[in-house]
């Protein structure tokens, strides 16, 4: 008897227990009861009647989140009604099927300039209105409203009206059909291909919910590094069952192409872009995938860069491959991703091969064509400076790909809030037309006139729980897509909404959180590259240091080809003197940098060597500089840590001490990063580390040892 009743305690605390469970897996998403009388009290009243119009898998979705929202954050259970009352409160649908019911509340025109997927929420008559012209519009107006609830807005009197600048707002997976995930750090890919298309897995649902609430309308579902399998009939089944749980909440699909598929899956002898045969098969799978998925988004490709077959392999050009696929999909209104990502080694300096591949074929694009460029001209170092093709290619559309997943930013232990990275670019002026065309600019479409605008982040999603492994990853993938919606927000607001949905809405917390997150991007380019360095991590898992890194055979993987350290000095000269590529900006933005005395302490060594004792801005000589940098970002780190310990009362346990853990081996990482870089640039600079730093506690000899064969993400 008393043991089954023991069990029976012993049960309740379990279940109580994991009714409490904070894994992180509701995301920003969370619907939490406001604890606010008051503004619990006014809230209700706002939402007492709440009428959504329309009939679609779209408005259903849309009805099931206002519904999900109000139940959790006001623990009220209003029924959604199907249309307009006189007692409604608070209405949502889209122009036509409000201005059926209801006088509108907002001039005609400035609704229909809001564009597909743009919405308002006005106040009338004491009633608050969303109204878009189409149901996906309703959706994101109805996930935007929720954020003004979850972030404790006022919302007696809203006249709200936005819609996004960019057009395609997308993720990139680098998933493999094994369930692996390239570069990723939050566990397997949470595309569960075997079970597909059978069993739908309620991910599925929550990962389409949590694109939509902040705009993103787009994933290509597989890696860069494609296999062709995923575009056989077994697969496309699958793709499709996918495709049709995203449709309501806006998203498309698309898949990465392998160039080589005609070969591969298609028993041709030739991938020839310009072989009729070759071409001929691209449009009939082209077709075949249509028929699966009438919404299908395009292709992204990869071709001719690390080993992936392209049109060079026949001796055609990048258009010649990428418009063969514009052919194929432009009667479906597809579009054609083409990465700009290229590194063929014919040329001096890796930094200008992406141009000079792609510069002389500006022009040649077909209309349904976009080049995808990453925002830097390496490989998402923790800084770059902008890439030289934005603001060289005005007859192509552009999209911007960052890199959520964080390979080269601590991978799945650091802290590093990316917003203020993603701005750092955006922001950069490119000069293409006159002072003020910022890369913002050229990829959303307004320097050069065009409506085909992207913008991707490559996923840091997985199967862990709580999607990014990382509790603070989640707010790189909610920064994209607010970014994306709209470039002109900044890293402070979107840091502090999220940490508010995530986390919580007492000031106490959200200030402190707010600083610990704006602090982290720039604490970990002191830690890891300060002054211009690049590309020093160890090779192949790129965990971790080793900026003595020399023995792959392409010189231009190697650590020792990007810092150049030797007795005279350190950095990679791409002056006039040196590789010239900065030659490839606009006079306005070289001039900024050719100029070792004047180029901005952040790029210096991006462009620049100098000697060790050449003068910085702040005075001290550059060795100075790079022992104050590397240590200055462990100090920040050890800061953040204290800051997040004294968090502990506004945080729920589980993610309190995640953090708390992580930040620990952060700490321990950006010291590691520290020594050893300092040792081994100290083994050319022969110049002590000043005795007010910490000094090294190891070895360089000890650094070199270290081994990490199992490292995640490779
Ligand atoms: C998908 C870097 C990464 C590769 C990645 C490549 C790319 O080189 O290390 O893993 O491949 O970029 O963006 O294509």
């Amino acid at each position: 008897m008393l043991h089954r009743k023991s069990l029976l305690v012993l049960c309740i605390l379990l279940i109580s227990q994991f009714a409490l469970a904070e894994d992180g897996y509701r995301l920003w998403l969370r619907y939490d009861k406001i604890s606010n009388a008051s503004l619990l009290g006014k809230y209700r009243q706002q939402l007492a009647v709440p009428v959504i119009t329309g009939n679609s898998a779209t408005i259903t979705a849309a009805k099931d989140e206002l519904k999900n929202g109000i139940t959790g954050l006001l623990n009220i259970n209003s029924g959604i009604l199907n249309s307009y009352t006189s007692k409604a409160t608070f209405i949502a649908g889209t122009l036509a099927t409000i201005s059926n019911q209801y006088k509108l509340p907002v001039e005609k025109n400035a609704l229909l300039g809001l564009g597909d997927e743009g919405f308002t929420i006005t106040t009338k008559d004491q009633k608050i209105f969303i109204i878009a012209n189409t149901d996906i519009g309703v959706l994101y107006g109805i996930f935007h409203f929720l954020r003004l609830l979850q972030t404790q807005q006022d919302i007696t009197a809203l006249h709200i009206s936005t819609s996004p600048k960019i057009k395609y707002r997308l993720l990139n997976h680098w998933d493999n059909l094994n369930r692996t995930v390239e570069r990723g750090y939050a566990g397997a890919s949470i595309w569960d291909w075997h079970k597909l298309p059978d069993y739908i897995d309620k991910r599925y649902i929550d990962y389409a919910r949590a694109n939509a609430s902040v705009g993103i309308n787009g994933t290509v579902l597989t890696n860069v590094n494609a296999n062709a399998t995923i575009l056989t009939p077994q697969y496309l089944d699958k793709v499709a069952a996918l495709a049709n749980v995203f449709r309501p909440y806006g998203i498309k699909v698309f898949l990465t192409a392998r160039f080589s598929a005609p070969i591969e899956i298609g028993g041709l002898k030739t991938a020839d872009p310009l072989n009729d045969t070759v071409r001929q098969w691209w449009k009939d799978k082209v077709k075949e995938i249509y028929k699966l998925i009438p919404d299908f988004g395009g292709f992204l490709v990869k071709a001719n860069s690390e080993g992936q077959p392209g049109p060079q392999d026949y001796h055609r050009t990048h258009a010649d491959g990428a418009n063969m696929f514009a052919d194929a999909l432009q009667p479906f209104k597809g579009i054609v991703m083409w990465r700009a990502f290229v590194y063929s080694q014919l040329s001096n300096d890796r930094f200008k091969q992406a141009y000079e591949e792609f510069k002389p074929l500006d022009g040649q694009f077909k209309s349904n064509v976009i080049l995808q460029v990453k925002n830097g001209p390496i490989d998402f170092q923790p800084r770059e400076p902008f890439s030289p093709l934005f603001g060289a290619m005005p007859h192509t559309p552009l999209a911007m790909e960052f890199q959520l997943t964080q390979e080269y930013l601590g991978q799945g232990t650091h802290l590093v809030y990316e917003a203020p990275m993603f701005k750092e670019t955006l922001e950069s002026d490119t000069y293409e037309k006159g002072k003020g065309s910022t890369v913002a600019k050229v990829i959303d479409g307004s320097i050069n006139n065009f409506s085909l605008t992207a913008i991707a982040g490559v996923s840091n999603i997985g199967s862990d729980i709580n999607w990014c492994s990382h509790p603070f990853a989640q707010a790189n993938w909610y920064a994209l897509g607010r970014l994306a919606w709209d470039h002109t927000l900044s890293s402070e607001q979107i840091a502090k909404e999220w940490l508010q949905q995530t986390f919580s809405n007492d000031p106490a917390f959200v200030n402190i959180a707010q600083k610990i997150m704006l602090q982290s991007h720039e604490a970990m380019v002191n830690y890891m590259t300060p002054v211009g360095l690049a590309h020093i991590m160890y090779n192949g898992h790129h965990y971790g240091p080793m900026p003595w890194g020399n023995t792959l055979p392409r010189p231009d993987w190697n650590p020792v080809y990007y810092h150049k350290a030797d007795a005279a000095g350190i950095g990679f000269n791409r002056t006039a003197t040196g590789t010239d590529a900065l030659s490839e900006y606009k006079q306005d933005v070289s001039s900024l940098w050719s100029d070792s005395n004047t180029c901005a302490d952040k790029y210096l060594l991006w462009f620049h060597h100098v000697s060790w004792n050449h003068t910085m801005h702040s005075g001290r000589s550059l060795w100075n500089e790079l022992c104050y940098k590397y240590n200055a970002g462990v100090d920040t780190v050890k800061y953040m840590q204290q800051q997040w310990n004294g968090l502990q009362k506004y945080v729920d346990a589980e993610r309190f001490t995640e953090v708390k853990q992580l930040l620990n081996i952060q700490v321990k990482e950006a010291t590691w990063w520290r020594n050893a870089c300092l040792l081994y640039f100290q083994t050319f600079s022969k110049l002590p580390i000043p005795a007010n730093y910490e000094q090294p506690d190891k070895t360089l000899e000890y650094y070199q040892s270290l081994r990490f064969p199992y490292a995640p993400g490779n």
